[in-house]
């Protein structure tokens, strides 16, 4: 019988390491570097823990365009020390992927090149100040639901990653709403400010999930290998279930006639999202993929000398240590 923990398997004896690494997924235990694992399910991992990491990396710029222009200086120092989680979170998430037998050059070239997928929500601009606002409620708090679910994900190295960014991303969801509230308190175009950012993010936000289960390729397999606990569908809804209570806090409208509560289905009913823009935005076409890239590409060479000098001083400190232990013997 074909098992649940790997979908491509037809009907034929499992081998010994095929067993047990059924058996681990089985018993919800986690897969640790120095296990057998399935080619497919290496693949699949180095495909989500690098995309996930390429977003982390490509996700400082629509923020980090704004600390020059931070209202104040503490709003400048918490936007400085968000924009360095992110980078620090990228960091993590590669060394998570390395794990899996795939080089920080090889994973840095695919994204450069535009061969690598990542987050469909940073190809949009951030035109106004509420624009940080709404990145950290919307956004960060996008990226909690769909994470924390990650941290039981079945291969260690990235749900061990993923507790200690789902800890930072708290704090960031909880930063973009106070920006938010100040601007709700403030004069009226601060309100209508915060309100036209909460606008343009919502359904961006929404696609961030990913595409509808019956059209999400890789849900399944990933949920039979306990990479996936949720469904993109399931997660979205949450979302929308854990922005309603907030956005009335707030004051802030969501930008959905459609949005009621269901109490037949226990779910919240709202409009189709318009799938269409997200898959332009995938294909390379939204507001702001070829900046993205061209900035990523202008930061890599930029800083090419700093690798070389990291290079040279790793190859040096080898060559004492090396000297130090032959002076020992
Ligand atoms: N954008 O079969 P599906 C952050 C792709 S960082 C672009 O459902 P899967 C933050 C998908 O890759 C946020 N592509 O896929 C950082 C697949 O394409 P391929 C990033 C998307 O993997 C800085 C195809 O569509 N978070 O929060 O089962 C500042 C079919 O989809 C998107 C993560 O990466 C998208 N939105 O599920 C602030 C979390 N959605 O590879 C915040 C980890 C789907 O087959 N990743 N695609 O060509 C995941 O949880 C899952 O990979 C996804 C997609 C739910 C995103």
């Amino acid at each position: 019988m074909t098992s649940p923990a790997d979908l491509s398997v037809v009907e034929r004896d499992l081998t010994p390491e095929e067993e047990q690494f059924n058996e681990l997924i089985a018993k919800d235990s986690r897969i640790e570097p120095r296990d057998w694992m399935p080619d497919a399910y290496r693949k699949t991992l180095i495909r989500q823990i690098s995309q996930h990491a390429h977003s982390e990396i490509i996700g400082m710029q629509p923020e980090s365009n704004w600390i020059t222009r931070a209202p104040s200086l503490k709003r400048k120092a918490i936007l400085m020390a968000k924009v360095q989680d992110e980078a620090g979170h990228g960091l993590y998430l590669y060394s998570a992927a390395q794990t899996l037998g795939i080089s920080r050059e090889e994973m840095m070239d695919q994204l450069i090149t535009g061969r690598a997928r990542y987050s469909s929500i940073f190809n949009y601009l951030t035109p106004t100040w509420a624009d940080m606002g709404a990145i950290g409620w919307l956004v960060d708090g996008a990226a909690i639901c769909n994470q924390v679910p990650l941290c039981r994900a079945s291969y260690g190295p990235y749900g061990r990653a993923m507790v200690r960014i789902c800890k930072e991303e708290s704090f960031h969801q909880r930063q973009g709403f106070e920006i938010l509230l100040e601007l709700m308190q403030g004069t009226e175009a601060q309100r209508e400010m915060a309100q036209d950012a909460v606008n343009r993010w919502y359904w961006p936000s929404l696609m961030m999930f990913g595409p509808p289960d019956d059209q999400s390729p890789n849900s399944a397999q990933s949920m039979a290998w306990n990479i996936k606990r949720f469904s993109n569908d399931e997660l979205r809804q949450r979302f929308v279930g854990m922005l309603v209570p907030q956005a009335a806090v707030l004051g802030v409208t969501l930008p959905d006639p459609e949005l009621r509560w269901n109490e037949e289905t226990k779910q919240y009913d709202m409009s189709e999202i318009d799938w269409t823009e997200f898959n332009e935005v995938l294909a390379g076409r939204g507001p702001a993929n070829a900046e993205r890239l061209r900035r990523r590409r202008e930061a890599h060479e930029e800083g090419a000398w700093v690798r070389e000098a990291a290079a040279e001083y790793a190859r040096k400190q080898a060559e004492r240590a090396l000297a130090a232990s032959g002076a020992v013997a």
